[in-house]
């Protein structure tokens, strides 16, 4: 098959440029900066398959708008049943138009499983039959990654036992230092850490600063995470004289520093509000980010890896990320990842810093999610830079595919690796 030479460096007309941006993006394997995946060698952490997809808690919440099963039927099924009811619900009863349904449906099509079975017969076959290193490989092929960023916690009583026995590396995965237990959660987890060696108080007081520091140093050895991670409430507020104000500003952010990693900030989550649905229990809030514009500006030695959850509070973090070069936004997360946000995010992104800024993750729990998430990124966001390069040409500078080809690396790649001083892959 001839393979056409595209010179990269002559100009594009206009009817050339949308083509030009989706080879490319295509073309780019992508690094997916925040993910719930798991290495293999870190055991049933990590989730995977039909069942697991299906009992995502997106659709969970979705499953009780659309069946008259009960929140306390439903968790009192085997994972199987659960699946077969919102499967019934979700995609045989109802068209799977929702972001996270059709999301679904793209995983059973790239695998050319039926998408309107009656039931998940065939689909679980498929999967049982799958070896989990060569299917992850396939994946993350199929989703056009080669990089997952993981999630990972120290005080999972789940997790942490395979870090301390010696979990072996994967490439195609990195770690992260998780702190929602300790800066969140320090009333339930202070004697987790007394019982570590860590001489810890309920007040976070005596050693209590200096040992967390240690713990996170320690842990920085043995994981080497690319940055470190905390989801916070819409109500988050720093300075602040609490536990987690004094933990963040006197062991976090200095461990940040000495480890030369990022601190990822997570802000807006209303936690919880009902309960009965477990993960799919969480809201949103609007943040105040008078908090993240002190962060920036008082610790200027740290760097602020940085989402937003309430679509209120997208406009005024592209501000911020114009004054400050530590901040570093990035994706559309949890309720903002849908097609309609997604585009409007990005193009006030684009409009107000270029590109330096990171459009995506995919906040995948589920190891096949990401074929879709960024099957999905990939569709709505090429015909937004496209039209980014139809009005510079508009505008007098004619793009190259040169230009879209560094354009869409530094996106998906360069802005990650530059901010968190990985070796460059
Ligand atoms: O705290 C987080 O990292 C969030 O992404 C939560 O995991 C949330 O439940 C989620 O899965 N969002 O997509
Ligand atoms: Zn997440």
């Amino acid at each position: 098959m001839s393979s056409v030479i595209v010179d990269s460096s002559a100009s594009l007309a206009p009817g050339e440029i949308l083509a030009a941006v989706e080879d490319e993006l295509k073309a780019t394997p992508f690094i997916d900066v925040h993910t719930h995946l798991f290495m293999p060698s870190l055991g049933d952490n990590g989730l995977w398959g039909i069942d697991n997809l299906i009992t995502y808690h997106y659709l969970e919440a979705e499953l009780f708008r659309s069946s008259s099963i009960t929140v306390g039927e439903y968790f009192g099924l085997t994972q199987r049943e659960k699946a077969d009811a919102i499967w019934r619900a979700l995609f045989v009863e109802n068209a799977p138009v929702s972001e996270a349904a059709r999301g679904v449906v793209a995983v059973l099509q790239a695998f050319g499983l039926p998408t309107q079975a009656p039931d998940l017969t065939e689909a679980r076959a498929f999967f049982a039959a799958q070896k989990l290193d060569s299917h992850i490989s396939r994946v993350f092929e199929l989703a056009g990654i080669d990089l997952a960023v993981m999630t990972n916690d120290p005080l999972d009583p789940h997790e942490a036992p395979h870090w301390e026995r010696g979990a072996d590396p994967d490439p195609r995965f990195l770690p992260v230092l998780r702190l929602d237990r300790i800066l969140n959660k320090w009333a339930d987890h202070w004697r987790v850490l007394n019982a570590l060696g860590c001489r810890v108080d309920a007040e976070a007081g005596g050693h209590s600063i200096d040992d967390v520091r240690r713990f996170l140093a320690e842990w920085c050895e043995r994981i080497n995470p690319v940055y470190m991670a905390v989801s916070l409430p819409d109500t988050f507020q720093f300075p602040e004289s609490s536990v987690r104000g004094r933990l963040l500003a006197e062991a976090v952010l200095p461990a940040c520093r000495e480890f030369d990693i990022p601190l990822s900030l997570m802000i807006g989550v209303r936690y919880l509000v009902n309960p009965a649905l477990k993960l799919a229990g969480d809201a949103v809030g609007k943040a105040d980010l008078h908090s993240l514009e002190y962060l920036c500006r008082e610790y200027p030695q740290n760097r602020f890896l940085t989402s937003v959850l309430s679509r209120e509070n997208q406009h005024e973090l592209c501000v911020y990320a114009r004054k400050f070069a530590n901040l570093m936004p990035f994706g559309c997360w949890w309720f903002l990842n849908n097609p309609s946000i997604v585009e409007e995010m990005t193009r006030e992104r684009l409009e107000m810093l270029g590109t330096s800024f990171i459009p995506q993750h995919s906040d995948a729990r589920i190891l096949e999610q990401v074929i879709y998430k960024w099957r999905n990124t990939r569709r709505t966001l090429a015909p937004v830079l496209a039209n980014c390069y139809r009005l510079m040409s508009e505008d007098g500078r004619q793009p190259t595919r040169a230009d879209i080809r560094h354009d869409v690396r530094r996106l998906f790649r360069g802005n990650f690796e530059r901010f968190a001083k990985r070796p460059r892959s």
